[in-house]
């Protein structure tokens, strides 16, 4: 997608009625011929953009696809769609090793799809499934803090579409009633010693598929009973992403956290620890009260036990 398509998807949305091409053409700094030349090619996309003598007004907007998540997206990310991918984490590294930045890429379906350790991450058509590719300036050390926003960030968009989902250690968005997995997420990047170069927070959500579709421990924000429009729920994983600021993370994560205070046993590449998880410190490590004390962990799988006080 061309910067100029991206922001005439959002020129559009943000105008209250119809616009002039030569408004438009003003606006973004191109000419009339190329405004006309992408509202052409929305259309083709499934945009339904009526021309009369004020100028264009759209009148409805297709359910997917990359124009229509960029149109209104209220961040400045180019869109790059495609029906059906190995993994959407795969193509943004690629981008990220050709120097691009600032790049969603979103997959109707993966036939490839990865979780951590590489598991596999099951991608039926109706999920969401999206990679955010961004250079931020920070020490690679803090990449952790990127996949508990973006945990925050999908949290938030559940429950906007109804779903009342919480987060559980480090990068899971569970349904809170039976604690079934809405939603993962993969952060991958490259880093220099004191700089991350670039930096890919991959989401997978199960927004408009049926529990048939997945394995037995999951659900969808559909089955939950949600609105399961994927087009609404990606721009706002993006925009909330884009959005918090690192120092409201962790306040946000506690918030949102079904973890602190539970029971847990942590399979960590050094063993298993087992205890109360307490809190969480920057960049992301659980704190979890053992028998033999307080430890931190910064990664591994987790399970919770049972609530906490049984
Ligand atoms: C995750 O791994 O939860 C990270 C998943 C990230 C997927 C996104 S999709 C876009 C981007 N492109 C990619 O290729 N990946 C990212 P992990 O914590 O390891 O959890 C994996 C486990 O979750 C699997 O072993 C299954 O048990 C379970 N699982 C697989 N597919 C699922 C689904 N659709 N919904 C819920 N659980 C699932």
């Amino acid at each position: 997608m061309t910067d100029t398509r991206r922001r005439l998807c959002r020129a559009l949305a943000d105008a209250d009625g119809p616009v002039s091409g030569p408004a438009l053409a003003e606006e973004l700094g191109v000419s009339r011929a190329a405004i006309w030349k992408h509202v052409e090619a929305l259309r083709e996309a499934g945009f339904d953009i009526e021309s009369g003598t004020d100028g264009y007004a759209v009148r409805s907007v297709p359910d997917y696809g990359g124009d229509a998540i960029a149109f209104g997206l209220d961040a400045p990310y180019a869109v790059e769609y495609h029906d059906r991918l190995a993994s959407t984490n795969d193509r943004a590294r690629e981008l990220a090793m050709e120097g691009a930045s600032d790049v969603l890429v979103v997959a109707g379906e993966q036939t490839g799809g990865r979780g951590r350790l590489d598991r596999e991450w099951s991608s039926p058509l109706g999920g969401v499934y999206a990679s955010l590719l961004r250079r931020p300036e920070r020490p690679p050390a803090h990449a952790p803090i990127f996949t508990l926003a973006a945990a925050v960030a999908v949290t938030r968009a559940c429950r906007e579409a109804g779903v009342d989902a919480v987060i559980k250690w480090p990068n899971d968005v569970l349904l809170a009633d039976d604690e079934r997995k809405l939603a993962g997420i993969l952060t991958e990047m490259e880093g220099e010693a004191d700089r991350i170069s670039w930096l890919l927070v991959g989401i997978g959500a199960n927004v408009d598929v049926a529990a048939a579709d997945l394995p037995e421990t999951a659900t969808s924000v559909r089955e939950a009973g949600g609105t399961a429009d994927r087009r609404r729920f990606c721009q706002r994983v993006v925009e909330v992403i884009h959005d918090i600021d690192a120092e409201e993370v962790l306040p946000a994560w506690r918030d949102h956290a079904v973890t602190l205070g539970r029971d847990v046993r942590v399979e960590t590449p050094g063993g298993v620890v087992e205890g109360e998880a307490v809190d969480i410190e920057f960049p992301g490590a659980l704190v979890v009260r053992t028998e033999e004390g307080e430890r931190t962990v910064h990664a591994g799988d987790c399970e919770h036990l049972r609530p906490a006080g049984d």
